[in-house]
């Protein structure tokens, strides 16, 4: 195996023998196959769109779903992912017989078949053969170019990200044909040899531009169903009775777990990136949904083992489930592990009943943090805002956001937030803010010094406040007296990254180190075209940005 996708990855590196986050070679393998096949599937879907005009949105949905399934700590599960494997041959099948018949039809002969790479695949019959088949197609064969294979990878990293907000808005209604159209179209690009370095630079500032639109997808998804999130106080306490916790980013599998455990003498506790939904009117509502618990993913084998209830993980970041929680703990969405029981269809009985069955908790009060911090909520008190700027009241804004990850290293991010001078607010969003989200900041005439964004896709939100500040003030957000102090840990992160990118916002710092999938060069284009930094030290980097 050989993967290099997150920020954890071996040596910084690559993981060739097993993957830090518990990736075995096999599941890596399936993974690699799993990515390889959608692009065969991505190449008769953009020909079949080409010449019949659309494709049926089972291929769309499944193309977004194979992706994020092989997105870090999602899928663990060999079988799971065989079955998804088959599925992409099917789908990839159907496109194929879509585009020839139509073009048969409309030209009255025969498509030229396609005889080599993805398009032309067909998988192995058994699992041990999709492993061998696997083996052979790992991100080392994407290009023979050092530079070229990096700018593919950014993109297909990027794809990855965006496809898991992708699915998160599609799972609550809604859906773009374009985004679906971009995902085929740069898929299909990542196997095509005749393309070259500024080609796949061009698309992944497209992704990041598609992914932004994806995320005011998700956004729009989030505040229809649920509202806009208002400032909240949420409990790190607990409340006398039976416990379920629930991780991940998928608001619609909170909202059915609070409906199906209404009444019964269960709280739900949220976990992780599931915080922010404290603050949407429509799941604040549940009396029952009783607070937060532990820290980011990195934390859960020693929290889960704690916790006196059942545990769900949806989306990601799940890991490796201990001896001691293992019977506690269901997936639910696209997440698998081999041994943990998965639950489909939203039907959180076997869940409700295993919290039945454990203790639960004890009344133990606890300290109260805010949340609901999103652009509409900091937009409403955006005069204030302006006024506090103008006056000198607030010097500078910090996004201090992004994802958590296991890392010494990132406890630079405490750090600098602890180091903001008492005149500036801190933006967060994702679950990088564990970092600190529990410290005291205090406020500025009543404007919180840390305001919660939300969840990384509400990376979306962040944007929306930089630019109306930016509108307010007559400047690009570039002249804003905002600083982006960003972590990465997955490819939603490399996504959001792309985002800023393409909306030209530069002099982000980046850490706790650099992505080992871009090359010298394709890093020496990005500092140069963004002014790209990595992290140093919080008082180094304070002194630079406040100087
Ligand atoms: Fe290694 Fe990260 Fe890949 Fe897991 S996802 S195998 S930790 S690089
Ligand atoms: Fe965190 Fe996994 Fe990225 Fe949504 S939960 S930010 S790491």
């Amino acid at each position: 195996m050989f993967c290099h996708q997150c920020e954890q990855t071996a040596r910084g590196i690559g993981c060739d023998i097993s993957g830090v986050c518990g990736k075995k070679p096999e599941v890596a393998a399936l993974q690699d196959l799993l990515l390889y096949g959608l692009k065969g599937l991505s190449i008769y879907a953009e020909k079949a769109r080409q010449a019949a005009g659309t494709v049926d949105e089972e291929i769309s949905r499944f193309t977004i779903e194979g992706l994020f399934s092989t997105v870090t700590n999602v899928n663990f599960n060999p079988a799971r992912l065989e079955v998804l494997i088959r599925k992409c041959y099917q789908l990839k099948e159907r496109a194929r017989a879509l585009y020839e018949q139509t073009w048969k039809a409309k030209n009255g002969t025969d498509a030229a078949k396609i005889t080599e790479g993805p398009a032309a695949w067909v998988p192995a019959t058994d699992l041990a053969g999709l492993i061998r088949q696997g083996e052979g197609q790992g991100v080392n064969t994407f290009h023979e170019n050092e530079d070229i294979k990096s700018a593919i990878e950014i993109l297909t990293y990027g794809l990855k990200g965006m496809a898991a907000y992708a699915d998160h808005a599609a799972i609550l209604g809604k859906k773009d044909e374009e985004i679906f159209v971009f995902i085929h179209r740069a898929l299909a690009a990542t196997a095509d040899k005749s393309l070259g370095l500024m080609d796949f630079v061009g698309l992944a500032m497209e992704c990041g531009k598609l992914n932004l639109k994806t995320m005011e997808l998700l956004s729009q998804a989030h505040t229809e169903r649920f509202g806009h999130p208002t400032p909240t106080s949420v409990s790190l306490g607990t409340r006398a009775g039976k416990a379920i916790l629930i991780s991940g980013h998928d608001l619609l599998d909170l909202e059915e777990l609070l409906k199906q455990t209404e009444g019964k003498g269960i709280y739900v506790y949220t976990h992780g990136e599931m915080l922010p939904a404290h603050g949407y009117p429509g799941l604040k509502k549940y009396a029952h949904l009783a607070g937060n618990y532990g820290g980011a993913w990195q934390d859960q084998q020693e929290e889960f083992a704690q916790f006196p209830g059942a545990i769900l993980m949806t989306t990601n970041c799940i890991q490796r489930p201990a001896e001691s929680y293992v019977q506690n703990i269901f997936t639910s969405g696209l997440v698998a592990w081999p041994g943990v029981q998965h639950i489909s269809n939203r039907d959180f009985t076997p869940v409700i009943k295993r919290a039945q069955q454990l203790s639960g908790f004890p009344e133990t009060p606890g300290k109260q943090i805010m949340v609901g911090f999103g652009h509409q909520a900091v937009l409403s008190v955006a005069d204030k805002v302006i006024e506090a700027v103008k006056g000198g009241a607030i010097r500078h804004f910090f996004l201090i956001g992004g994802c958590d990850g296991a890392k010494s290293g990132r406890n630079y991010y405490t750090d600098f937030a602890e180091k903001v001078p008492k005149d500036s607010v801190i933006l967060t969003l994702a679950c990088g803010k564990y970092r600190f989200n529990k410290l005291d900041f205090g406020d500025i005439g009543g404007i919180p010094r840390l305001l919660d964004v939300g969840q990384c896709n509400d990376a979306y939100s962040a944007v929306q406040i930089a630019q109306a500040l930016a509108g307010a003030f007559g400047v690009g957000v570039n002249d804003l007296p905002l600083s982006l102090i960003l972590s990465w840990y997955e490819q939603k992160a490399v996504a959001i990254l792309l985002s800023l990118l393409s909306l030209g916002i530069k002099n982000i710092r980046l850490g706790p180190s650099l992505p080992a999938f871009v090359s010298p060069n394709v890093l020496k284009f990005l500092v140069e075209q963004f002014n790209i930094s990595p992290i140093s030290t919080a008082e180094a980097d304070l002194k630079a940005i406040l100087k």
